[in-house]
């Protein structure tokens, strides 16, 4: 394992992490003999992380461990009996590729053993591909072109984030806060290659770009994107402490109806971790008064 911390100012705190040599017995290949007799697989990953967050913690919990990444690429060679060198090389990526804070991964497969027929020295193939992250972002706005505002935010994130889903725009009397006006609120699923804490970056620069100050704690404000969730619900990595403003899930959510009304019309099958267990917004909505959520074209 060798680390590289990316010094290009773009990505701060992108490592990357390389694994290699990584082998066990495999039944992978076309002919009948590979199947049944077995040989030798040889695997290397490399995949960059967002650990910033981990180094400045010195918090594994953060980042991506190799000996977790390196146990189940074991699993996946001895599982099965595929024909491809391809498909099992597939298989390790999509699973890296899953890891909560990976951003790119690349795989590659070597089969010294192969049944080539002429005298060689390794074969190998090689993968890459983008992290993949289902996340939910909530966007708020209380100034302004309140729906300008949310439209714009929309197509900025698409280019960073894959949009699965987008709610309609809601109408919402204000929580907390100082006296101020009604929000237009909303919320986008998609997925994203971005770990969490460069995720936050590009929300951060778009909350910027549409002239977002920070005076008022919970004031009012022209936009406001909040990460509500990366990753699986279900995944204890989903749950992060990321540093003092980030915490995820957003620990407000579960109980906020101008974040969870959206989401369901975004994603009908949407979860929320929160208390230690999965629930569903579904669930979770019918505890709340939603009388202060309304969607845009029931306003007069
Ligand atoms: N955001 C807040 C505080 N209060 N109220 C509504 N209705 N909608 C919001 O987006 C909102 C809020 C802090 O981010
Ligand atoms: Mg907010
Ligand atoms: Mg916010």
């Amino acid at each position: 394992m060798t680390a590289r911390t990316g010094a290009d100012g773009a990505m701060p705190g992108l490592t990357t992490i390389v694994l290699s040599g990584v082998r066990a017995r495999g039944h992978h290949g076309v002919l009948p003999s590979e199947k049944e007799a077995g040989q030798e697989f040889v695997v290397d990953v490399e995949y960059d992380v967002d650990a910033a967050a981990a180094a400045a913690a010195d918090d594994l919990a953060l980042t991506v461990s190799y000996a977790d990444v390196a146990a189940e690429v074991i699993q996946r060679v001895q599982d099965g009996a595929l024909d491809l060198v391809e498909t099992l090389a597939a298989r390790i990526l999509a699973d890296v590729v899953r890891r909560p804070f990976v951003e790119r991964a690349r795989v590659t497969v070597h089969k010294p053993q192969a049944p080539v027929g002429v005298p060689f020295g390794d074969v190998s193939v090689s993968l890459e591909a983008p992290g993949r992250h289902p996340v939910v972002i909530a966007l708020g706005s209380n100034l302004g072109d309140r729906r300008a505002v949310l439209e714009d935010a929309i197509a900025r994130l698409s280019s960073f984030v894959t949009v699965t889903g987008r709610s309609a725009l809601f109408e919402t009397d204000p929580v907390g806060g100082v006296p101020q006006p009604d929000y237009l609120n909303a919320v986008v699923v998609g997925t994203t290659a971005l770990g969490p804490t460069h995720l936050m970056r590009r929300l951060h620069e778009i909350e910027a770009a549409a002239g977002r100050t920070r005076e008022v704690r919970w004031g009012a404000r022209t936009l406001d994107l909040d990460l509500v969730q990366h990753g699986h619900p279900d995944d204890p990595a989903s749950l992060a402490l990321l540093d003092g403003d980030l915490v995820l899930p957003h620990p407000r959510a579960h109980e906020r109806a101008f974040v969870l009304v959206p989401w369901l019309d975004a994603d009908p099958r949407a979860a929320l971790a929160t208390g230690g267990r999965t629930l569903s917004v579904r669930e979770l909505l019918e505890g709340l008064d939603a009388s202060a959520v309304r969607a845009l074209e029931d306003v007069p």
